[in-house]
């Protein structure tokens, strides 16, 4: 959903830190998962993140935390809730008192109030007053409408808008996708499971071998880091062949379209060319510039929610990647959105290279790095390999 959108992509401003100097080839070691208080690696790509871990309330809270100041426009302190929570998930074990923090990094004052009185009290009043309030429960249901964003979501609120009924008697003006998002609300906020996830692929498999033989299809985002639920299918298209691709979305789609398995979807065009260079994507809202499709599939279903009627509406985004930039495409496309942002500030500030979905582009060489997979892509920054189920940071 571009509305949702972090822009920190690729904004993060190159050489912001201080200079650091490092071989080109360095290798980091992944920090051992810090024994509370040993060093623990100061960026979330430089660490093994699990999906499961023992300091659930912990990060809840401060991710609610993270959420609320998102919502408030503060993106600098959401950043900071989000690093701590992440570098807790790294945690091998459940902490038990304030003290066992020690020197980890990233953990602010205002975090270790808020893990304090968790520890403590098994609340914090503070997450619990910012949950009950009227704006982050506003915030957070207007947010969950495909196509609605912070800014359209604070907007409506000042309005006075407060449920969803407000918007459709109140003849709020939405966009076609807003709409949709409204539409299908139920089922957009029910999570997707795996196997949904997965017979979705196998659609778009099946039209994508109708087209183009060859062709694969990747299933990405959360499922592809061991998620078993999540609130999306995030599909990435690409063939062996430089080029073949191209085309295929349109055609792809106006089948799925033609047999009835599309209940919404916008597409946009391939607008990435690597003449450009290497500056940041640029406007709000864009995490890459492959032609894509955001869509709302009617998915078959046979038990859960929606079974009653023997559907069920899922978001799916389809995103078609030239093979060459393959590797790039699913790196970005992978996640979590939180590795994602520390791979790229990692890549700025200690190796002076610029990442995104598209490349990596060495700025003291000057020249783009090719890679033929992920771990090439993490050896051209000195990272030893973090695999998919360790990036849930
Ligand atoms: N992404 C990113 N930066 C963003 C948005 C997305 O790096 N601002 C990447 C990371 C994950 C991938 O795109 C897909 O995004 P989502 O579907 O939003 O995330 P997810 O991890 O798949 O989560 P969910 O299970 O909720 O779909
Ligand atoms: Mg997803």
């Amino acid at each position: 959903d571009p509305a949702l959108l972090d822009i920190s992509w690729f904004t993060e401003s190159m050489g912001a830190g201080r200079p650091v100097e490092i071989e080109s080839r360095h290798r980091l070691r992944v920090a051992e998962l810090a024994p509370h208080g040993r060093q623990m690696a100061p960026y979330a790509c430089q660490r093994r993140t699990p999906l499961l871990h023992s300091n659930q309330p912990l990060t809840e809270a401060l991710e609610t935390l993270a959420e609320e100041a998102g919502f408030s426009g503060s993106e600098g302190r959401s950043l900071a809730f989000t690093r701590a929570a992440s570098v807790l998930k790294a945690l091998p074990g459940r902490l038990g008192a304030l003290e066992e923090l020690g020197s980890l990094p990233g953990i602010g004052e205002h975090s270790r109030r808020v893990i304090q009185d968790v520890l403590e009290d098994g609340v914090c009043t503070e997450v619990e007053r910012v949950k009950l309030s009227e704006r982050y429960r506003t915030m957070k249901l207007f947010t969950k409408i495909f196509g609605v964003g912070v800014r359209t979501a604070s907007r409506w609120y000042q309005e006075g808008l407060r449920t969803l009924l407000d918007l459709q008697e109140r003849n709020t003006k939405l966009t076609r996708q807003q709409q949709a998002g409204l539409r299908h609300y139920g089922d957009l906020n029910t999570p997707v499971e795996r196997s949904e996830a997965e017979s979705t692929s196998r659609a778009v498999q099946e039209a994508v071998k109708r087209f183009l033989p060859g062709a694969s299809v990747t299933l990405a985002g959360g499922f592809r880091r061991g998620k078993p639920r999540g609130h999306d299918v995030d599909l990435l298209l690409t063939h062996p062949e430089e080029g073949r691709e191209v085309g295929l979305l349109s055609r792809v789609v106006s089948w799925l379209d033609s047999q009835g398995l599309i209940l919404y979807q916008h597409s946009q065009e391939n607008s990435y060319g690597l003449r450009e260079g290497p500056e940041p994507l640029g406007g709000r809202d864009v995490m890459d510039r492959f032609e894509r499709c955001f869509s709302i599939f009617r998915l078959e279903v046979q038990g859960g929610p929606g079974a009653a009627r023997g559907w069920k509406a899922v978001r799916v985004d389809l995103v078609v990647a030239p093979v060459s930039q393959f590797p790039f495409a699913l790196l970005g496309w992978t996640g979590s959105r939180h590795f994602e942002r520390e791979l790229r500030r990692f890549a700025s500030r200690e190796r002076k290279m610029v990442l995104n979905s598209h490349a990596l582009y060495d700025t003291r060489q000057n020249l783009f790095l090719p890679a033929a997979s992920e771990e090439e892509i993490f050896q051209h920054l000195g990272l030893e390999y973090v695999p998919p189920a360790q990036r849930n940071a």
